[in-house]
């Protein structure tokens, strides 16, 4: 599923703005059947949520509907006319005018609904779009819902963020030839100063294929014919982080001289591998230095925006990040076109947060009932899994950017039932990607001795807060514990190690001379304690903060408006342990 593109024969159609907007309980029992009956109308793309002040709408359980007319481009006759969602948080179904036309389940990959059967061109339709944020344990992530003593539905979940909802990305329609380049894969890899790129095209309908690799510059340098094939690329210049290079592929379906399609792909030549306990990128040991992110910012909640793209980009250079992960789920293909242009690694991961019971037992780590069963975790979750990281890895594979997938966040690995749920994932992951290392995150209760899945991954991820939930306020007991902890882990693995979340809430404003929760200079201290731990282990391949900035939450007794752990605010102002990672990593990139 190409990402839609404006190209010598595809056409796009931006379809951003305000749509009427109602929620299913105030709205008639097929409200698509219609115009809306209702006076609110909701921004595209941004969650739902903060948008209003109402609070039956920011925590609906059930559909929300989005609805607007379309006027079809009058010159798309006897092309495909196909409505492309971005995203639906987390379920979607679409109509146009009375008729159901698709659906779609999974909140952060996006997929298409082929209309060209339902429209005309220069015709107009209304378009509507049911929402529905609600998770249960056939979803992913999953979550379920709760009966409270007034009647009211409520939606409970085992994630630390907000469950934003509705339509956060873009929508668009746009037309393509009916014979089409319908995907395309690229693998790159280099030998000396001679790069190759082997690509892959599936087509939809018969049609020769032809290829043409051309420079930043636009020189072409490599050109081929066939549905697969290798392309040389001599002096070539590589993709690395904090210097992208870009190619041009250009995918033409022809027949003859006639082109009936072009897709171009931005490629970047680089290779990713794991040696011993080195994570090599283009054969050097690459070290992360960056963040677990969030998409997330006021009002717009989870809504995909270009202005805080950019801008999140300019503060991790400014830190001295090469890096980030897509925690918690998959970001806007926007994000990773910029990382891919910005030359910022990505760890990409998966919507897979919260499969872990031990966190309802709060730090005694011990799960009500078992984490892989039919009350959570079972059959049908395993599906839900299976299908999202098929639609995330057939999304992001061409991206230089992205190094390794991580399959899930801090999943119950210590329990019974982990093996059995995760070994066909992995072996899932690497058929449709054999190029990349896998790791997932480690929660604090998984730990060396008892984790059962680690040998199935290439690269230890741990997500550790000592000196936050375990020996806050002392250092030194918390560096004693990091310690062991990793010690244990090189023993156990000889892998590459890295610390993808530590970090400790901060309240901006509050200064103490002592080692004090919340205030600016402990997060400074706690994050100088992790990194003299860091320091002492050749094996440690990254070190990514969490948070990169404050981000909102459902209410918890632990959360004061959201989570605190970012190093700048929601708003991206700097709290003081900015200043300090700015120092060490940009020492660390030889940037000082
Ligand atoms: C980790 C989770 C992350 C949380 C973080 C925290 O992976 O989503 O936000 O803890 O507690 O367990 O701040």
């Amino acid at each position: 599923m190409l990402k839609p593109k404006h190209t010598p024969t595809r056409e796009l159609l931006n379809l951003d703005g305000v749509w009427r907007f109602g929620i299913d309980s105030r709205l008639s029992e097929q409200p698509w059947t219609a115009l809306l009956e209702t006076p609110l109308e909701a921004a595209v793309p941004a969650s739902y949520n903060d948008l209003f002040t109402d609070s039956e709408i920011r925590d609906h359980v059930g559909w929300v509907y989005y609805q607007r007319e379309v006027r079809v481009p009058r010159g798309w006759a006897g092309e495909r006319i196909v409505l492309r969602f971005d995203a639906a948080t987390h379920a979607a179904r679409v109509y146009v005018g009375d008729e159901l036309v698709g659906a779609h389940i999974g909140g952060y990959t996006p997929f298409d609904v082929d209309i060209t059967d339902r429209v005309k061109a220069g015709g107009a339709f209304r378009l509507t779009v049911g929402v529905s944020g609600d998770l249960s344990n056939e979803t992913i992530p999953p979550g379920r819902i709760e009966v409270g003593m007034d009647g009211r539905r409520k939606q409970v979940y085992f994630h630390d963020f907000y469950n934003y909802a509705g339509l956060a990305r873009s929508v668009w329609l746009y037309c393509m030839p009916q014979t089409r380049i319908a995907d395309v894969t690229v693998v790159t890899d280099f030998e000396g100063s001679v790069g190759t790129v082997d690509y892959r095209v599936e087509l939809d309908g018969d049609a020769e294929v032809r290829v043409r690799l051309a420079d930043a510059g636009g020189v072409v340098v490599a050109e081929a014919q066939g549905v697969a094939g290798s392309l040389v690329v001599a002096d070539v210049t590589l993709w690395k982080p904090g210097a992208a290079y870009l190619y041009e592929l250009t995918v033409e379906a022809v027949d003859g001289e006639n082109v009936i399609d072009s897709y171009p792909v931005p490629v970047g030549v680089r290779t990713v591998k794991v040696r011993g306990h080195e994570f090599l990128i283009n054969g050097e040991p690459f070290y992360f230095t960056g963040f677990g992110k969030h998409e997330d910012s006021p009002v717009r909640g989870k809504g995909h925006d270009d202005a805080f793209m950019v801008h999140d980009f300019q503060l991790m250079d400014w830190t001295g990040a090469n890096s980030f992960r897509t925690s918690h789920y998959p970001y806007a293909e926007e994000v990773l076109d910029f990382a891919d242009r910005q030359g910022i690694v990505v760890i990409d991961e998966t919507a897979a947060v919260g499969l872990n019971m031990g966190v309802v037992g709060g730090m005694s780590g011990v799960p009500p009932f078992p984490t892989f069963s039919e009350q959570y975790a079972g059959a049908a979750t395993q599906d839900a899994h299976a299908q999202h990281i098929r639609e995330l890895i057939t999304r992001d594979k061409n991206h230089p950017s992205v190094v390794m997938w991580c399959i899930a966040n801090e999943p119950a690995s210590n329990e019974d039932g982990a093996r059995e749920y995760f070994e066909p994932l992995v072996k899932l992951a690497r058929e449709l990607d054999p190029t990349r290392p896998l790791t997932y995150a480690l929660v604090m209760f998984a730990t060396f001795q008892n984790d059962q899945i680690i040998d199935l991954f290439d690269v230890v991820s741990m997500n550790r807060y000592y000196g936050w939930y375990i020996a806050i306020g002392d250092l030194k007991t918390a560096e004693m514990y990091l310690q062991g902890d990793i010690e244990g882990w090189v023993e156990r693995t000889g892998k590459p190690i890295m610390m993808t979340e530590y970090g400790a809430d901060t309240q901006p404003g509050i200064h103490s001379v002592w080692d004090a929760g919340w205030t600016e200079e402990y997060q400074v201290n706690y994050l100088a304690m992790n990194h003299r731990v860091f320091d002492r282990f050749p094996q440690f391949v990254g070190e990514q903060v969490w948070n990169f900035a404050d981000f909102a939450t459902s209410n918890g007794i632990h959360r004061v408006d959201g989570n605190k752990k970012g190093v700048f605010t929601r708003d991206r102002k700097p709290k003081s342990a900015a200043f300090s990672l700015r120092d060490r990593w940009r020492g660390l990139n030889g940037r000082k």
